[in-house]
């Protein structure tokens, strides 16, 4: 996608991604012809932006915890959040003010289950083997190519493959995607069954938390949760965030199971919630203070999503890790994201 170079290039970092060239396999003459009816309308992007509007998905087979064992664990294992009146947002006297989450104010929310971590490739895959798309071949995940997939199917899945793209659920030809193909079924990569799925738009970590019973967490949800009651400014408290704390500071690729860091967890028990993946929200992107009802939870309205909680490649300064931090610079809810991953979250 034309963004994904700039999408890799943080301020001070200059991290550039290369995009792999697109795959040869049409006559270039009928290439061409394509190229054509597609150039007249500058509506036809190379990829889809932050205001293609959410798409439907094929519906899944309903969710079963004997084949999808290990959603079925995250479910079961989600921490209570109790309701009540939280402090969200940047106070306006601190080290790590930020303008953008101002200004503080108090949410009055209803109690609401959350993930105690990210969700892995593994139970992603279970969504995807839920689907009525049947991979073929055999290709780890980041190396799918246009006859792993069919035609019908491929703009599900495949972001470069299937130019001009429309908005997938999952970007499995991405070199960062960590869910391949073998033997019919989508499997996640050797060794990274319990590592966060990455490179999941916004409209495919929505759905697949559906799929499980669940939802996305509001922003505020993630915030209150981070936080909890006495408004803490990191996951575990008040001290500057470290690599023992937190998944910061790896090699873009490098993800690590989730889980890693149980000296950062929150005291309710959320793992996670500072570093290794940021996680999308249900909230569109509108100023502080929050409003429940002023549209900016229509799932159905295209625009920017919220993201939360830093990532191991870009963020590993107090500033990006603070849990009221909401600026962050790339978050195209269309496309997947190599720093981007989902938590659910679901009523009472
Ligand atoms: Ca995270």
């Amino acid at each position: 996608m034309p963004d994904k170079s700039l999408e890799e290039t943080t301020a001070g970092k200059m991290v550039i991604k290369e995009t792999r060239p697109r795959p040869a396999t049409m006559h270039p003459a009928i290439t061409a012809v394509l190229l054509a009816l597609a150039a007249p309308s500058p509506a036809i992007a190379q990829t889809a932006s932050p205001t293609t509007p959410p798409p439907r998905f094929p519906q899944a087979t309903p969710f079963n915890p004997q084949t999808a064992p290990a959603s079925a664990r995250q479910q079961a294992s989600m921490v209570r959040i109790p309701g009540g009146t939280y402090v969200i947002g940047s106070p306006a006297q601190h080290p790590l003010a930020n303008r953008a989450a101002m200004p503080e104010h108090r949410v009055t929310i209803k109690p609401f289950r959350i993930d105690r971590t990210e969700v892995t490739n593994a139970q992603f895959a279970e969504y995807l083997n839920a689907l009525p798309v049947k991979p073929l071949g055999t290709a780890l995940g980041g190396k799918l190519a246009l006859d792993n997939i069919a035609p019908a199917d491929r703009p599900l899945l495949l972001e470069f493959s299937s130019r001009p793209s429309p908005y997938t659920i999952i970007d499995l030809d991405d070199e960062e995607a960590r869910i391949g193909v073998r033997d019919g079924r989508f499997v996640a990569n050797p060794g990274h069954d319990d590592h966060p799925v990455t490179e999941t738009t916004w409209a495919g970590a929505l759905a697949y938390c559906r799929w499980r019973g669940a939802r996305l967490p509001t922003e505020v949800e993630w915030e209150a949760a981070a936080r909890g009651p006495k408004a803490r400014p990191f996951p575990w408290g008040d001290a500057p965030p470290t690599t023992a704390l937190a998944v910061i500071g790896l090699p873009s690729g490098t993800t690590l199971p989730v889980g890693s860091r149980p000296q950062g967890a929150t005291p309710e028990g959320l793992l996670d919630m500072a570093g290794s993946l940021l996680e999308w929200t249900s909230t569109l992107d509108r100023p502080y203070p929050y409003r429940l009802d002023d549209g900016r939870e229509d799932p159905a309205t295209p625009g920017e999503r919220i993201v939360r909680g830093g990532n191991y490649i870009f963020d590993d300064t107090p500033d990006k890790l603070v849990a009221w931090n909401r600026t962050v610079a790339f978050r195209n809810p269309a496309t997947g994201h190599r720093q981007i991953g989902v938590r659910c979250a679901a009523d009472g």
